[in-house]
């Protein structure tokens, strides 16, 4: 075998890896390097700053160690994304070392192009490859695009519905929503009430029309009666804590972000589940609903009007020989003769 064959043969096998990486990056999650923070950066479109389908924009991943006993050395990145929409088009970096808990972007931007055709408010995976000096890994992360627009109230109207007592299938009460779609930009969810003479019984758990989950809140109150008009906000100070009073009347962090609904398809079933994990206190789903914010992109900018017609020679010979220093006008104002 002559040295270019092996070479081109480490190549396929190099790029049969990075294949593999791609489609199962949690197979090289022993190696202790994780996804920090992502930077995106609109360089081409409609200039709003704001990423959106038709824009081309820069990105910046920032990856840590998550090593305590080990700097990552000879680190390079391949950004790749599977989603159709999205063309990567500067694709490989270097890194500094990656050293314990310490964030290190690519020194060179990534560019990813957007279509045009592309849906308003999707979140575009994105799978980054790393080479190490310890081997190869991999970080998954999503470019966001669109802005939040307005929220609207919705409310379930599968209600009231009985938990059944310890029992951890819990019950589904659903709020369809139907129209023109969209995607999640931004989401509240509101308890409006639920009966029970046990809080510290239950778990409640919000699932979206395409199957995420989010955990509201588990095992809080204690003996507590009741959920009464509790909001689950990301905005919000704080979790309902262990001294949280109930029924938890106010504004709570949830137990995990709303914010992995971001573009999530707004039309469709959404669940509300509520297990009651002991035996002994029961109650019911009496009222709940969702406050949902749209995403919303801008146009991107017109293509250029043709260039105007030649003016208009009015038989004098003042045509496209002064053109420059006369506009043309229109045909109706030549003189009369
Ligand atoms: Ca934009
Ligand atoms: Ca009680
Ligand atoms: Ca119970």
């Amino acid at each position: 075998m002559t040295r270019t064959t092996r070479t081109h043969l480490r190549q396929v096998v190099v790029a049969a890896a990075l294949m593999a990486l791609a489609a199962v990056p949690a197979a090289h999650a022993d190696l202790a390097v994780q996804h920090d923070s992502t930077v995106v950066t609109e360089t081409a479109g409609n200039g709003n700053g704001i990423p959106e389908p038709g824009d081309t924009v820069a990105v910046t991943e920032n990856v840590m160690s998550v090593d305590p006993d080990q700097v990552f050395s000879g680190v390079s990145g391949t950004l790749a994304t599977s989603f159709a929409g999205a063309t990567v088009s500067s694709a490989s970096s270097a890194y500094a070392d990656l050293a314990f808990a310490t964030p290190v972007g690519n020194a060179s931007p990534y560019s990813v192009a957007m279509s045009s055709t592309m849906e308003c408010g999707v979140a575009v995976p994105m799978t980054l490859s790393l080479q190490t000096s310890a081997g190869p890994t991999g970080v998954g992360f999503d470019l966001p695009t669109g802005a939040a627009g307005s929220f609207a109230a919705y409310d379930s109207a599968a209600v009231p519905r009985a938990i059944p007592d310890g029992d951890s299938l819990g019950v589904s009460s659903d709020l369809t929503i139907s129209g023109s779609g969209g995607r999640v930009k931004g989401l509240r969810v509101r308890i409006g009430h639920i009966t029970h003479t046990y809080d510290g019984d239950l778990t409640l758990i919000l699932i979206s029309p395409d199957g995420r989950t989010v955990k509201l809140v588990g095992g809080k109150g204690d003996s507590g009666d009741d959920f009464v008009d509790t909001v689950f906000d990301d905005n919000a100070a704080s979790t309902i804590r262990s001294t949280t009073p109930a029924p938890f009347t106010g504004t709570f962090k949830p137990a995990e972000p709303l914010s992995v609904l971001d573009g999530a398809p707004l039309s469709g079933s959404w669940t509300l589940k509520v297990v009651d994990n002991s035996s002994g206190d029961i109650g019911t789903v009496d009222a709940w609903g969702l406050n949902i914010a749209r995403a919303i992109c801008a146009p991107q900018p017109s293509p250029q009007p043709p260039p105007p017609p030649p003016p208009h020679d009015c038989g004098n010979g003042n045509g496209a020989g002064n053109s420059k220093a006369k506009p043309a006008k229109p045909q109706h104002d030549c003189p009369k003769k």
